[in-house]
């Protein structure tokens, strides 16, 4: 298993929209399982292939605090979605900036799973935002996408800052 350098907004990779995985096979696991731990490490509770450099339509979360609700979705789709609800997000390819989003406040998923079989779960509030802001990472967006010009800007110098003190 390894880490996984995480790419930082701005960069123009984290644009790419990724393409559907063709395979379900022991190479892909092997991703998947770098991606868990990658994800545990930093902490964060969800994290698509594209944030490491990877631009296929694959995402791993866990919303639990003790990694008893860890989910794989490959070429995952919302299939429903209803309400609304506003909540402060973070992201790990936007460290120190957190931000309110309106998402939908339930969603049906439709995904397959590490062994390559179709299932379906609805869920709500955190893990509901979290499905909506790396399905978003998979179509190359970043939730400070989102803000206002002003509170995009305000988050583009604080991340020029912290990037220039770790040198
Ligand atoms: O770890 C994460 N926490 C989080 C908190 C509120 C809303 C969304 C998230 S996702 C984020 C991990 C990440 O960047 N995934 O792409
Ligand atoms: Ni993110």
């Amino acid at each position: 298993m390894a880490l996984l350098p995480i790419l930082r907004f701005p960069d123009p990779r984290l644009r790419t929209v990724a393409k559907p995985v063709e395979h379900v096979d022991d190479a892909l696991r092997a991703l998947i399982d770098d991606m868990f731990q990658t994800m545990y490490d930093e902490p964060g509770i969800g994290l698509a292939a594209t944030q490491v450099d990877q631009h296929i339509r694959l995402i791993v979360m866990d919303v639990s605090d003790d990694k008893s609700n860890k989910k794989v979705l490959i070429n995952p789709e919302i299939v429903a979605s209803s309400g609304v609800q506003n909540c402060k997000e973070g992201c790990l390819s936007v460290p120190t900036v957190f931000a309110e989003v309106k998402r939908a406040e339930t969603v049906t998923v439709r995904a397959l799973d590490r062994d390559g079989q179709t299932y379906e779960f609805t869920c709500s509030g955190l893990e509901a935002v979290c499905v909506q802001h790396e399905m978003d990472h998979l179509d190359g967006k970043v939730f400070v996408d989102y803000l206002t010009p002003l509170k995009r800007e305000m988050a583009m110098k604080k991340l020029a800052k912290l990037a220039k003190a770790e040198g």
